[in-house]
């Protein structure tokens, strides 16, 4: 079949008003660009006539700034799933009357879909770096729900990006498990185990056209790792050297599991410099840019992801040298990357960023003072509940010492004390394994609060009653009130609740 060919300008006069548009990608890796910026000015242009248009966006998890950014700033959104990152997008959703989000576990969306808990897609815009007159494609930097996408979307519009290398043909990994009641085990039984097909199969009939493009994913640098985030990574990497001397971590180690942003990055760098831990393999949801520097080394051996969230020299880097990187990286959807049954059985080791944590261990990974949404809880949740042991990370402060990151009770909880295992800060690491709460508060206070913040969170304690889980009901947000009316978490003052 001969598909038309489109500018991204006429493919943009496809999508109409309600639809709900499926876009390819996870982060803003394999994320089709073209398009999305011209249904932002088809918007602005009919918003001018006082026409409606809004669509509803899904994705992978977050994208770059020509999807959520254009679109949010064009006033194109209704609705958002199932995860984001970008400035304006936040501003809209944190806001009456802006744009609804739902923040999910990055594994559920493609499920919720197909159980028709969702609206489904009925447009679906995919990047693509080859195709085949039968509508067979071969994806880009990541693979995120297209295949689930696929499945609904009646209008298919590919963008054809040469900036991507053909050869990246068999480095997918696509795969939809069977619903219950007839659901099986999936079959990955180590993180290298293939068990799906290397390219996606498109109804024909279905795609309306191709857009030709030759443009960069939108991932952003990361800073030069600071003392604080050395630090961490530091003690990150330490503690999982004891863990191995101790045999509670198998000598051979385990797969590990990292998150997105500059913290994660600069932990996976101490890992791989540290010579006591031994070569180890990835299943995680992003790549960043350490993980391919150390493949390169040898200390990573084999990595499985969603996502190549890499920044553009690393990726043509890959591209550039294919025959070394081409097996030792797999790209599956995130149904599998983020998968439950998987995290448990592959007994990942799996680090993510907390925004606060709370003396006993609950930890807050989405909501600024418990009411502004930050990013999203993207697949934090789907690998902490699950893990072989769950670290989680944060500098002990924010907004130069103004904040304490470790507070009494968390204004908002994402992940709970049942789950969370470890916390590390650059001050120390929390084991909170076989510790009842009272036990955990001591092993924070002393090991991961910011001495500057210690007395006042002993304060709070010691206006706690009895209780399995003391807790003071009336003072437990005491340090973010002192935030909100002075701008310090230092100015609390408990007197007030004695
Ligand atoms: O504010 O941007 O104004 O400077 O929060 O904090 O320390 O720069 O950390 O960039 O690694 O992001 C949790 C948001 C951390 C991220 C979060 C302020 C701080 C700064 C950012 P500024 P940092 P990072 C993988 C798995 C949830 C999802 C997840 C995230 C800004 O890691 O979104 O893990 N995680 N998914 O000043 C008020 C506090 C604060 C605070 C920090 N207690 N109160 N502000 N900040 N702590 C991703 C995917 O699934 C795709």
């Amino acid at each position: 079949m001969n598909f038309p060919i489109l500018t991204a300008a006429e493919a943009a006069q496809l999508v109409n008003d309600g639809d709900v548009v499926g876009f390819s990608g996870f982060t803003p890796a394999g994320v089709p660009k073209a398009v999305a910026p011209e249904i932002a000015k088809r918007a602005e242009a009919l918003h001018a006539e006082g026409k409606p248009f809004k669509i509803s966006v899904y994705t992978g998890a977050s994208t770059g700034d020509s999807v959520d950014g254009a679109l949010v700033r064009a006033q194109a959104v209704s609705f958002r799933t199932p995860y984001q990152s970008n400035k304006d997008l936040r501003a809209s959703m944190n806001k009456t009357g802006g744009v609804d989000y739902v923040d999910m576990h990055l594994s559920h969306l493609a499920q919720e879909m197909r159980y028709g808990f969702m609206s489904r897609p009925n447009v679906l815009i995919v990047e693509a770096c080859d195709i085949e007159p039968d509508g067979t494609v071969v994806l880009t930097a990541a693979v995120g729900n297209v295949a689930t996408f696929a499945r609904y979307a009646d209008k298919v519009i590919i963008e054809l990006n040469k900036h991507h290398s053909k050869q990246l043909r068999g480095m997918h990994d696509i795969y939809e498990p069977a619903d219950p009641p007839v659901r099986r085990e999936i079959p990955i039984y180590t993180v290298k185990d293939r068990i799906g097909s290397p390219v996606l199969k498109l109804d024909p009939s279905k795609i309306v056209g191709i857009v030709e493009t030759d443009l960069p994913d939108e991932v952003g640098s990361f800073h030069t790792p600071d003392e604080v985030t050395m630090r961490i990574g530091r003690n990150v990497s330490e503690f999982l050297t004891q863990e191995i001397k101790s045999g509670r971590i198998p000598a051979a180690f385990l797969p590990i599991q990292s998150g997105v942003g500059n913290i994660a990055n600069a932990v996976l760098y101490e890992l791989g410099n540290n010579p006591h831990v031994p070569p180890f393999t990835m299943y995680t949801e992003v790549m960043q840019d350490a993980v391919i520097d150390l493949m390169r080394q040898g200390r990573i051996t084999f990595g499985s992801a969603c996502a190549l969230t890499v920044t553009a020299p690393v990726l043509q880097g890959i591209y550039d040298d294919m025959s070394y990187f081409h097996d030792k990286i797999l790209l599956r959807p995130q149904e599998l990357s983020n998968n439950p049954e998987l995290i448990r059985r592959l007994g990942l080791i799996t680090i993510n960023t907390a925004l606060e944590a709370d003396i006993y261990g609950n930890i807050n990974s989405t909501h600024v003072t418990g009411t502004r949404m930050m990013n999203g809880i993207g697949g934090s949740g789907d690998f902490t509940r699950n893990a072989y042991i769950s670290i989680f990370t944060t500098p002990a402060t924010a907004k130069d010492g103004k904040i304490s990151s470790i507070v009494p009770m968390v204004s908002h909880l994402d992940h709970s004390e049942h789950s969370v295992k470890i916390l590390v800060t650059e001050f120390g690491v929390a084991d909170l394994r076989g510790k009842s709460p009272r036990q955990r508060a001591e092993e924070i206070i002393n090991k991961c609060v910011d001495p500057e913040y210690r007395p006042m969170l002993r304060d709070y304690l010691a206006l706690c009653k009895d209780g399995h889980t003391p807790h003071n009901l009336a003072a437990c947000f005491g340090m973010h009130r002192a935030f909100m009316e002075t701008g310090d978490m230092r100015t609390t003052d408990w007197s007030k609740f004695q």
